[in-house]
């Protein structure tokens, strides 16, 4: 199968390792890269060899010829540059929160829709290699009726990503979206919520805190903590725990990615460490080879005329959960989703 031709805009933080894991893998090339700010676009087309540079997506996208298009940019700029995408008709990729309200997001859907083009929410942490095997071994473990998903440390991620400090919505926007996923991953969808948020720390503008229970549709109740401002013994940032029970056992996944699975017929321990690229920081390998994977999974999926599994659509869900969790929490009651 010959080589796709990529497209990457916003060449900032994140973009780097969406780059590196791109360099990995040989059936994709990203040929053109995009940012407004030309400095940025030209030290990273140079740190990575990149053929062409444009400041202008609108530009890049009706001349690269590209295959596919991956959007790097904030949840601000993700609506005009999908629809861009669409217009031009290249299929994408775009980061995770999908976008700043749910009516955005559902006009991203329908503008790659109309458009006939496959669109993907860069949806990364169900892409975790412990994740995945988790999911594996929860097959073995019956009817789900019970998860729980941790992520909570005191990690100084304003460092590398200012804008988390200033964001209104902040923990749940943008962290909690991978957690809530991660419980539609096990557990499928959820048909109520409630939830409870905390502004912890005085350095942030948002909240930093929060905690949310989940009623799945298949019955199963879900508990989701996230914090950005626990100060424990050991910090494992960006590592998140998770406790699932079933009919027929357990499957635990504990500090630094060991697995526990337990059943009727005995106690199994399962290692489900990620790979450690050269390129990658061995504390955010985790986070680093789900891009690979995630990336991967989109080449098999445009290759293959296949739907991605976490296709804008079905991100839908998970958003509609991120912005309910708000709307619970602000008036102290129950939400419910919409859609059956
Ligand atoms: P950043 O601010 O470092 O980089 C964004 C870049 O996009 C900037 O260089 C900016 O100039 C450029 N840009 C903005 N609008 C543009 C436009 N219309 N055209 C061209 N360029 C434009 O941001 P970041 O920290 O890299 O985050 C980017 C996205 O990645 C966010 O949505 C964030 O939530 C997500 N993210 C995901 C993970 C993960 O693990 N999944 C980790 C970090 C960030
Ligand atoms: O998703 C994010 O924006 C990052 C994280 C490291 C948690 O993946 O902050």
């Amino acid at each position: 199968m010959s080589e796709l031709k990529g497209g990457l805009i916003g060449c900032g933080f994140f973009a780097r390792s969406h780059m590196q894991a791109w360099n990995m893998l040989p059936r994709a090339d990203i040929t053109a890269v995009c940012d407004a700010d030309p400095d940025k676009c030209c030290t990273f087309q140079s740190d990575f060899n990149v053929p062409d540079c444009y400041t202008s997506a609108e530009e890049m996208l009706s001349t690269a010829g590209l295959d596919f298009v991956d959007i790097v940019t904030g949840p601000a700029s993700h609506r005009p540059l999908v629809e861009l995408a669409a217009k031009y008709r290249v299929p994408v990729i775009c980061q995770k929160p999908m976008a700043p309200s749910l009516n955005d997001a559902r006009s991203m859907v329908d503008a790659c829709t109309n458009a006939n083009i496959p669109f993907m929410i860069h949806e990364n942490f169900r892409w975790q290699t412990p994740m995945q095997a988790l999911k594996k071994a929860s097959a073995q473990i019956g009817e789900l009726f019970f998860g729980r998903l941790v992520f909570r440390n005191e990690h100084d991620l304003y460092k590398d990503q200012p804008y988390l400090a200033t964001d209104k919505q902040f923990i749940i926007y943008d962290l909690g979206v991978h957690i809530l996923d991660l419980a539609r991953f096990f557990l499928g969808d959820a048909e109520q919520l409630n939830a409870i948020t905390s502004s912890v720390n005085p350095k942030v503008v948002g909240e930093d805190v929060a905690t949310m229970l989940l009623k799945m549709r298949s019955g199963a109740a879900s508990i989701v903590e996230i914090s950005y401002y626990s100060h424990l013994e050991r910090d494992i940032f960006p590592q998140t725990l998770v406790h699932l029970e079933g009919s027929d056992g357990s499957a635990v996944l504990s500090e630094d990615f060991q697995i526990t699975l337990t059943t009727r017929s005995g106690v199994q321990k399962i290692d489900a460490s990620p790979s450690i690229h050269p390129w990658s920081k061995p504390k955010m390998a985790v986070v680093e080879d789900s891009v690979v994977n995630i990336n991967r999974h989109w080449i098999e999926c445009l290759q293959n005329g296949l739907t991605p599994e976490t296709s804008g659509e079905d991100n839908l869900k998970t958003l509609e959960l991120v912005f309910g969790a708000y709307q619970a929490a602000e008036n102290s009651a129950t939400f419910k989703t919409i859609k059956p």
